[in-house]
């Protein structure tokens, strides 16, 4: 009989993990595995954390992946990310401050890998440009543009694992007069240094994410002012003088921004916040998952599998509290499902299943309500798996922690320690305020002379 064949799509946190999955298998002794290969577009694994100075289209005049900009510090614990199969302190040899900056953490995410022969099922500069489904043969054909032999490549999976990422292409909307503006009109994908903006006032539409932490980052690099303009709800912190909340812009005249309350101010540049869209060229509707940035999206099943088709694998489409854990909580997870350790239920029965999660998130109204939530739905996947545990209750708690660290000092949460649930370790404190940490280098961050907690000067 033939080897299962898998295709991953995508070689960012979510397709390793489901690549450190099968590794965990292996190395548990588990023969007969199926046979892999991961498409990866990018030149470099890491997805989103492989910071790319382009913006537009790549090298191979494919659109840029990375949303990702310079100077971005972790916007959560990382005790709520730890793998809990390999710890930061195990990672780095030291326990290391409870935010780190970027590098810092995509030094930890290649750590797991480097330790494990897994590159070699990854196929570079090959983006996926098409897949479709035989119903005959109940196998998949994947079509991919390798950008290194500059040959198409067509080969049949009996699986695909779709971990492409969704925050990549910008939802940018329109207003009156935008068309107008002279100075720079941008989406958060294609930001990438705060010092661009440094001495100018800058407008920034949305309130999630993105806006809080691209404004504080503007402000934390000399940006004159910062105008966050909000649809639905203002983030609500208590910004610092430079940075103020308005209802949403209504039109632009020249360069100056009306917004809903009568207000208007005059801007050097516009950041569109405004979050992303799912976006899946290489999918035929009957394959392609249609959903908005959220905890549950609906068609399926356990959040991973396709409800019409469930050899079609979705991993890391939810909205995220928790990032890195619960990506291989759901690899771990469908691993099982592929290597028939764990049966799938029958349409009705999973479709039931979807109905039920869905009806508890609809009910979920705080964000406390939404933490537990995803906590909830990550409990249900390992409670299945042999994947570690690692108290994923308890990091529901510190996220709780985390949001009520914001309101108390949105500059100043990056400050606070937590304790890993892995290794019992109180992370330590960073020696100085973040605001004051410019240089946001692996090489600097690390030669930190880290305090216990308690023990900084203020
Ligand atoms: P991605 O990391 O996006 O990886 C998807 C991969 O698929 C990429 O390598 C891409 O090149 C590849 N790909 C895409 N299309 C194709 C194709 N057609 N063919 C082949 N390959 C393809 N999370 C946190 O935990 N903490 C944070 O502080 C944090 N900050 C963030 C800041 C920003 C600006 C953004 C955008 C996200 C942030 N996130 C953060 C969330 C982040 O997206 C996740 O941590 C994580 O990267 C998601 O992993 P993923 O593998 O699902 O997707
Ligand atoms: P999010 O979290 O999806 O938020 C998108 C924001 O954009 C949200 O505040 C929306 O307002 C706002 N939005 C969307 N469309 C519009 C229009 N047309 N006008 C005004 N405002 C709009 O995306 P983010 O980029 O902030 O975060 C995504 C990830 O990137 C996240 O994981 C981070 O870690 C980095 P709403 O509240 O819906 O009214």
């Amino acid at each position: 009989m033939s080897k299962t064949r898998i295709a991953i799509l995508g070689a960012g946190p979510s397709g390793l993990a489901q690549l450190r999955a099968f590794e965990a298998a292996r190395l548990a002794g588990v023969k007969d595995l199926p046979e892999i290969v991961c498409y990866e577009k990018q030149n470099a694994i890491g997805g989103m954390w492989n910071y790319s100075w382009r913006t537009g289209l790549d090298r191979n005049g494919e659109p840029v992946h990375g949303s990702m900009y310079r100077y971005l510090w972790s916007n959560g614990p990382k005790e709520c990310l730890e793998f809990a199969d390999y710890s930061f302190e195990e990672h780095f040899g030291q326990p290391i401050p409870s935010y780190p900056p970027r590098e810092v953490l995509k030094d930890y995410i290649m750590g797991r890998i480097d330790k494990q022969d897994i590159q070699k099922y990854i196929r570079f500069e090959c983006p996926v440009r098409w897949v479709s489904f035989d119903d005959d043969t109940q196998k998949f054909t994947v079509t991919v543009m390798n950008h290194k032999t500059d040959e198409q490549e067509v080969e049949e999976f009996d699986y695909v694992v779709v971990a492409t990422g969704h925050f990549s292409t910008p939802n940018m909307p329109y207003f009156e007069g935008l068309e107008a503006f002279p100075g720079r009109i941008l989406h958060a994908h294609d930001f990438r240094d705060a010092l661009e903006f440094k001495n100018e006032d800058i407008l920034l539409i949305g309130s999630s994410y993105s806006a809080e932490d691209i404004g504080t980052q503007c402000y934390k690099y000399g940006t004159k002012s910062v105008t966050i303009s909000y649809r639905s709800q203002p983030l609500g912190y208590d910004w610092p003088d430079g940075i103020e909340e308005v209802p949403l812009v209504t039109h632009f005249e020249d360069d100056v921004a009306h917004f809903a309350d009568g207000t208007s101010k005059q801007f050097d540049a516009v950041i569109m916040c405004t979050g992303y869209l799912f976006h899946f060229p290489f999918l035929p509707d009957e394959l392609r998952l249609q959903t908005h940035n959220c905890l549950y999206p609906a068609n399926l099943y356990k959040g991973i599998f396709w409800q019409p088709n469930p050899k079609l694998i979705y991993l890391g489409m939810q909205d995220q509290y928790f990032t890195f854990n619960m990506f291989d909580a759901q690899a771990w997870y469908a691993r099982d499902v592929i290597m028939g350790e764990i049966e799938l239920p029958d349409l009705e029965a999973r479709q039931n299943d979807e109905k039920e999660w869905l009806e508890t998130y609809e009910k979920t109204v705080t964000v406390d309500d939404s933490i537990d939530f995803q906590a909830s739905y990550i409990r249900d996947l390992t409670d299945a798996t042999d994947y570690p545990e690692f108290k994923v209750e308890q990091q529901a708690e510190l996220l709780k922690e985390w949001q009520e660290h914001k309101k108390q000092g949105i500059m100043t949460f990056r400050e606070r320690s937590y304790r890993s649930t892995l290794t019992g370790t109180l992370a330590p404190e960073l020696p100085e305020p973040w605001l004051d940490v410019l240089d946001d280098s692996l090489e600097h961050f690390l030669n930190l002379a880290f305090v216990q907690p308690k023990k900084r000067k203020k």
